[in-house]
This record gives C-alpha cells, sequence and structure tokens, in this order.
C-alpha cells in the first residue's frame, strides 16, 4: 500500500521539514517540503532510505560479553538490557547518590525529554555535546545580548551584505539558509568569506578573505577600527539600547586595518573596502557570529566581535537584519505542553553554575565531567548514559577518555549506530531511525512560528525502538512511573496540544501548523525588555564577565606559530556526511568513503608530497598515526592542514567505515584540558601534528 507523511528529517540536526512517500512498508521517496522548501533535500536527507536499509547497525539489544571495546557482545531481549541497566542504577544510586549518573544528548527541541529523566532520577547531570560545538557563540551572545546564540534568526534573503567568519554554510548545511543565501545573491547582496581555505562557500562569495588560522579576532576587531572611524554605526541605536561604547572606542584604537593586514595576511585595502560597503548597505548587514567559531584560544572573543558589529549596524529586528524569534506567545497563540521536571537543587559536577557562574547553567559543560572523573570532586561520577551522542567522536583524544570512563560502573549507549563510545560501552540500546519513529511535537520559533512533528513513516524491520519509549520502559523500572505517564505518542501529542486548540490531525495537510501567516516584527524602537543582561542594555562590558574576572574587551594576542615540522590541524565538515555518523551508509559511503589531508603546495613542495600521494599524520605525542591522500592546494594557508570530521571510525562491525581515512579527534592529544575559560568550548583548532610521505605509497613499495 502507497502512502505519504510529512515528517522531519533526522539525518543531521537541522531537522529539515520533509514528505516520504511509502509502499508496502518500504520507503521509496523523500523530499523536502513543498511548503516551506520547495521541494529541496541535501545529499544527506536523500540517503535516509539507506539508513534504514543499512544491516550494519545494532538491530537488537547488546550487553557486553568481554573487556570494554573487545567488540564481544551477547545478544538480548529488550527485557534484559533494561532490567540490567535498571538494576546497576539502583545500586549506584543507593551507593554513591543519583548525582553520580550523567546523561548527555545531542540538544534540540527534544532535550527537555531526556533531561526530565536524568533529573526525575535525581541527578542534575544532564549535558550535551555543545561544549564542542557552539558554546563559545552562544556564550557570547549571552555576554552581549543576555540571550543565547539560537535567540536571533538572521534574515538572510533581505540583506544586503552576509559576512561569514568560517561559517562554510554551502557545506556545512542548513537547507533553509542556502536558498536564503542564494536568492540574497540573486538580489544583488554581497558574501564575503573568511577562513584559511578556500571552499564552496567561498567560491559563491563576492569576496573572499583568506587569513592565518587563528586570526579572526584581529580581523573583526579592525572592522570594529573602521567601522567607528568612518562613524559607520547607528548612534540612535547605540544610544538607545547599548552600554560600553566609550570604552569600545578607547580600546580599539590600536587595532587598524594595517595592524590586521600584517597580523592576519589579508590586504588594508581589502578592509577599508569593505566598512566602505556596508556604511550603504547598513543595517541591511549580518555578521554571522559562527556556529563552530569554537575552536581558538580566542574565539569566544572572535564571536563577541562579531556580535559587536551587529550592534554597530543596528540591525537588530530590522529587515535584512537579526530578527529576534517570535513563539505562539507574539502571535497571540497558546503554546504547547511539554514535559520538563525541575533540576534537583543539587552542585553540577561540571562546576558549572557554582564554580564556573557565568556559564549557561542548562547542558553545564560535558568535557568538565573528567575532571569529577578523575578527581571525585565534587563527588564521584559512576555512569554515563549517551543518548544520540557519541563522546569518542564528539571530544578530542579518546584514549584519554576511556581511561576517565574506565573508572565508571555503567556506560550506557542509546544510537542508532554503533558509535565509538557505544562500541566501548557495557550496553547499546539501538533506537529505530527516524523514519521508524514519532516525535513529540515541537515548537519552531521564526518570524513565522509553527509547530511542527516527526511522524513515523515505517515500522522497524528489527528489534529497534523510539529513545521516547526506551526512556519510559527504563523510568518504569526505576520508580519514576510519573516521569512519563503516557502509553503511546499520539496520547502525549493530544495532551502537548491541549492549551492550543489544535489536534494532531491539523497537521496532516502540511506537516505543520503555521502559528503567524505573515512574518511578526517588533517595532525596532521599543525594544527595551528584549535585552537580558543584568542592565537590560546591550551590554559591551558584560557585568556577568566582569564578575567573574574576565575581560570583556581583550587585548588581542597572536597564534602561536606551528613548531618546525608541524602544521595546525583545522577541520570540518562536507555537504555529504554528518560528522561521523553517516561515513558508513551505504550511498554516502559510495559518494565519500575517506578524508584526505588538505595541504599547501608549497609545503608538500618542501616534503617531497604530490597530489594524491600517501601521507601519515602524526599526532604530537605519536600515539596515533593515520595514513591518507593528500589534497595539496595552492589556497590553504601554508602553517594548516585541513581533514574532515567523522572518518577514520574503528567499529569492524561497520565495515564500510572500518579504517577509512583519519580521525580527527584522536590527533588532539590532551585536548581536553584546554578550553576556554570564557566562552567554555574545547579549543580544538590549538593542535599540531607531523605531515611525511608515507612508506605505504605503491611507488615508495617498488622503490624499496
Ligand atoms: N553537511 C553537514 N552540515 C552540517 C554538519 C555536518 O556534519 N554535515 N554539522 C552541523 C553542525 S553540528 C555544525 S556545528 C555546523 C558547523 O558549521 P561551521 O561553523 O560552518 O563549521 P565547519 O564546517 O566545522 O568549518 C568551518 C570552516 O572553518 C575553517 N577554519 C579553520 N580555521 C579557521 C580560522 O582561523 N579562521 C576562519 N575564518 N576559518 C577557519 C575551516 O577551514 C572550515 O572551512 O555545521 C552543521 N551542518
Ligand atoms: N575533532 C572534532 N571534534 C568535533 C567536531 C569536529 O569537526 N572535529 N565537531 C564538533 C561538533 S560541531 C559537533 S556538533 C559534535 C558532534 O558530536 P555528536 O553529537 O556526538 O555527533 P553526531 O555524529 O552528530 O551524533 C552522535 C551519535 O548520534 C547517533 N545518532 C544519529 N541519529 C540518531 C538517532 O536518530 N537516534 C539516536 N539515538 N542516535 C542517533 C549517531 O549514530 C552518533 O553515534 O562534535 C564536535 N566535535
Ligand atoms: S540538512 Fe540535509 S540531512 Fe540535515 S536535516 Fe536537512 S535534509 Fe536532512
Ligand atoms: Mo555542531
Amino acid at each position: 500500500m502507497k502512502k505519504s507523511v510529512y515528517s522531519i528529517c533526522g539525518m543531521c540536526t537541522v531537522r529539515c521539514p520533509i514528505r516520504v512517500e511509502t509502499e508496502n512498508n518500504r520507503v521509496t521517496w523523500i523530499e523536502g517540503n513543498q511548503h516551506l522548501l520547495g521541494g529541496a533535500l541535501c545529499a544527506k536527507g536523500s540517503a535516509g532510505p539507506a539508513l534504514v536499509a543499512d544491516k550494519e547497525r545494532p538491530g537488537q539489544p547488546l550487553i557486553r560479553d568481554g573487556a570494554r571495546g573487545s567488540g564481544r557482545w551477547k545478544k538480548v531481549s529488550w527485557e534484559t538490557a533494561l532490567d540490567y541497566i535498571a538494576e546497576k542504577l539502583k545500586k549506584i544510586k543507593a551507593e554513591h547518590g543519583a548525582e553520580s549518573v550523567v546523561l548527555s544528548t545531542r540538544g534540540g527541541p527534544w532535550q527537555d525529554f531526556f533531561k526530565s529523566f536524568i533529573h526525575a532520577f535525581g541527578s542534575p547531570n544532564y549535558t550535551n555535546h555543545d561544549s564542542t560545538c557552539g558554546r563559545n557563540t552562544h556564550h557570547a551572545s549571552l555576554s552581549v545580548y543576555g540571550v543565547g546564540r539560537k535567540d536571533y534568526a538572521y534574515d538572510i534573503k533581505n540583506a544586503k551584505h552576509l559576512i561569514l567568519f568560517g561559517r562554510n554554510m554551502f557545506s556545512s548545511l542548513r537547507i533553509a539558509e542556502n536558498l536564503q543565501t542564494l536568492d540574497m545573491l540573486d538580489n544583488g547582496g554581497r558574501l564575503t568569506y573568511v577562513d584559511v581555505r578556500q571552499t564552496i562557500t567561498g567560491l559563491k562569495s563576492t569576496r573572499f578573505l583568506q587569513v592565518r588560522p587563528g586570526t579572526d579576532y584581529a580581523l573583526a576587531l579592525s572592522m570594529i577600527h573602521e567601522v567607528i572611524k568612518q562613524k559607520t554605526y547607528d548612534k540612535d541605536f547605540l544610544d538607545r539600547y547599548v552600554t560600553g561604547f566609550d570604552e569600545l572606542c578607547t580600546f580599539i584604537e590600536p587595532y587598524t586595518p594595517a595592524w590586521a593586514a600584517k597580523e592576519c595576511g589579508v590586504r588594508e585595502q581589502a578592509i577599508k573596502n569593505f566598512v566602505a560597503e556596508i556604511k550603504e548597505e547598513m543595517p541591511k548587514v549580518i555578521f554571522h557570529p559562527g556556529w563552530n567559531l569554537s575552536r581558538y584560544k580566542d574565539s569566544f572573543y572572535a564571536s563577541r566581535a562579531l556580535h559587536i558589529l551587529n550592534v554597530l549596524m543596528g540591525n537588530i529586528e530590522q529587515k535584512g537584519g537579526l530578527l529576534i524569534p517570535k513563539g505562539p506567545g507574539d502571535c497571540g497563540k497558546k503554546g504547547i505542553q511539554a514535559i520538563n521536571i525541575a533540576k534537583p537543587d543539587i552542585k553540577r559536577a561540571d562546576g558549572v553554575g557554582w564554580k564556573y557562574k557565568h556559564f549557561d547553567k542548562g547542558p553545564g559543560l560535558a568535557h568538565l565531567f573528567f575532571n569529577a572523573m578523575e578527581t571525585e570532586d565534587p563527588y564521584p561520577i559512576k555512569a554515563w548514559i549517551a543518548m544520540r551522542h557519541d563522546p569518542f567522536s564528539c571530544m578530542p583524544d579518546p584514549k584519554k577518555q576511556e581511561q576517565h570512563f574506565d573508572k565508571l560502573d555503567l556506560l550506557v549507549s542509546v544510537d542508532t549506530h554503533y558509535s565509538e563510545f557505544g562500541w566501548y560501552s557495557d550496553v547499546i540500546l539501538p533506537e529505530c531511525t527516524y523514519l521508524e519513529r514519532d516525535s513529540p511535537i515541537c515548537v519552531q520559533k521564526g518570524p513565522k512560528p509553527r509547530l511542527a512533528v516527526r511522524r513515523k513513516a515505517v515500522d522497524p524491520e528489527t528489534d529497534t525502538k523510539p529513545a521516547w519509549q526506551i526512556f519510559k520502559s527504563l523510568a518504569d523500572r526505576l520508580d519514576m512511573k510519573d516521569f512519563f505517564p503516557y502509553a503511546t505518542m499520539e496520547e502525549y501529542w493530544k495532551w502537548q496540544l491541549e492549551p492550543t486548540g489544535y489536534t494532531i490531525k491539523d497537521f496532516d495537510d502540511k506537516g505543520f501548523v503555521s502559528l503567524a501567516d505573515n512574518p511578526v516584527l517588533f517595532d525596532p524602537l521599543q525594544l527595551d525588555g528584549k535585552f537580558k543582561t543584568p542592565s537590560g542594555k546591550i551590554e559591551l562590558i558584560s557585568k556577568k564577565l566582569t564578575d567573574a574576572g574576565l575581560p570583556s574587551l581583550k587585548e588581542y594576542i597572536s597564534p602561536i606559530k606551528p613548531p618546525r615540522g608541524m602544521f595546525r590541524l583545522v577541520y570540518g565538515r562536507t555537504a555529504v556526511h554528518s560528522h561521523g555518523h553517516t561515513t558508513n551508509n551505504p550511498l554516502l559511503n559510495e559518494l565519500m568513503p575517506k578524508n584526505s589531508l588538505w595541504i599547501n603546495i608549497k609545503s608538500a613542495e618542501r616534503l617531497g608530497i604530490a597530489h594524491g600521494d600517501l601521507v601519515d599524520v602524526v599526532a604530537e605525542d605519536e600515539s596515533y598515526c593515520g595514513t591518507i591522500h593528500a589534497n595539496v592546494v595552492e589556497y590553504i594557508h601554508p602553517e594548516a592542514v585541513f581533514t574532515l570530521h567523522g572518518f577514520g571510525k574503528e567499529i569492524p562491525l561497520q565495515t564500510r567505515s572500518f579504517h577509512a581515512g583519519i580521525s580527527d579527534q584522536k590527533l588532539m592529544i590532551n585536548k581536553l584540558d584546554d578550553w576556554d575559560p570564557a566562552g567554555g568550548g574545547i579549543n580544538l583548532c590549538e593542535a599540531f601534528v607531523v605531515v611525511r610521505r608515507s612508506v605505504k605509497n605503491p611507488q615508495r613499495r617498488i622503490e624499496l
């Protein structure tokens, strides 16, 4: 029988709206929701059916039957696996307290559900992936506006100029954002792109600025300098909403375009021309504050500088600028209900909220739990449940992480795949794929907010279950029956929608319920109350930072040059993979089976490396060496080498991705402790590697 269902893509965490066609419980077609994306879908989204059909995924619960990481598993029933975990958790709770259990997930609209589970269990220790993703930019946003990074939407379509610092948006995709950017370019808008290497985004840009790695802060400071010098700022906006402008003017004095030109390796005139251009275009100018711009020691300050540039443009709540996302209340509608159990009043083990008061308490900082594991301060950590999170891929130095995790009594992975962490854990609970499950209704805020829902397209063929059912079944065994008092998702949806007057049937026509016919805009002259800083103003000098003993306007410090014979390792994404969890997807693996090492042509010549040669990439302490092909190019800065994240996996049951390419996180030795005290993020781009021509080259073998 043929069916068509609107749903939400789950191949990455962008969650695009989709329509899925099925026939006899098989997915036959997926496209982007015509009403929102005009049918557009990315390569990963199109590979959803291959995910469902992939037999190299766990098809039933597994309990470890050998040493951790040995790959020996016992296939068990759900009853056995859940009983096993519940017994262990009860024992841990009795002996060490509920707070010794950590639950990590991938953030996003459904995180409250998992947060509620761990809170109901009695632990405050919910965390997520973000300390290696957008935490620095999030904290930068909080420090300037008092609201987080997701509390602004970018009206790119109506902008005249979009400026991206390492936001490689045509590889690191969000389809809606890409469509808007293409529209902006078609309408004559400009795109300025800053990176250490040329990319697809750079190729589409109107100005590409190649910088020395780690010097974004210098470039942004010089832009602020020139903007102030050329009086390219909105004085009314500053007078109305902003504090600290005078301090900024004094601070910025030495950071001239001429200075930045030397520091970053760009032309002074290019910076001046750029500022002259935006003078004509403001306020329809958007400085993207970065997404994963959390990689150098000063990326938090670089992001703050980009936020400050937006403030100078006076672009908030302006067409073509930064829009405050609207929720149901802003459209005169009632919001949905969602389960949200409060955090128990216990100190977090990562120190966030008490030791580190300037960080957002929500998910804390995942890497700071390792310290608690090591020192048992403020208390021991005994169990870690990773739900849609792979700490070994997400955080650097997995070997070091293993040593920490070895101290724990229970490691659980709730995953659609064997993750690197799952392979090392004690129990794997396989979730069915996004095409095989329903998920709670969520609010998608924006100028035109809507309610959206993921609906099951096909039934799982293997013995896998949706996460909500897994956690409910676990909660029932832990005497937490009130945690999720619903037997089915339909029941929960009904409860969620109660205040709104809508029913789930209202989602049938388009896959979502629109809460506004036209974009809702606030009056830009009436933004008081929208900034949640201590003063209620946009704070260029943040009180929170000052209280934490941190500067708001930090002196620029030049990044160190790589030690002799070494390169700075930088990483990123490709349009055809999502981190590490699609590299074994049969279709996507065919498109890109492994990564390569981008290296500057001059550096390569010096090392006797030709394009296509195999090269060894060696970690600082030589504990990891991966061999891949060299991609010798002119357009990467000579101090850096670049590789794609998500490869070099070591799970034998995933035959396509097994040892294919190299792992960037395994090259990031001792980086778990290298994090930014102001932004909270791990400094992933502060690792150096040795590169040499490999003896595994076929020609070299013949010579030998
Ligand atoms: N296809 C696809 N799309 C994705 C994802 C995915 O896995 N696959 N993941 C999503 C997620 S979770 C995130 S966080 C975003 C991340 O999206 P982005 O924030 O756009 O980040 P990346 O793709 O990691 O890489 C950004 C670029 O930073 C450059 N870079 C390195 N050093 C410097 C520097 O010093 N200065 C500058 N200006 N640039 C530098 C790298 O060369 C790289 O091109 O992508 C999202 N979109
Ligand atoms: N060295 C290095 N480190 C990085 C990065 C990098 O580029 N280089 N990128 C950083 C960034 S930006 C991010 S966002 C993080 C990402 O880090 P993670 O969030 O850990 O990575 P993902 O691969 O997106 O997903 C984690 C796990 O979720 C599983 N999964 C996928 N779909 C589902 C599902 O529907 N249900 C369940 N239960 N599980 C599912 C995957 O199989 C995978 O094992 O890594 C960060 N760390
Ligand atoms: S960007 Fe691609 S993979 Fe990600 S949600 Fe959208 S369609 Fe799916
Ligand atoms: Mo991310």
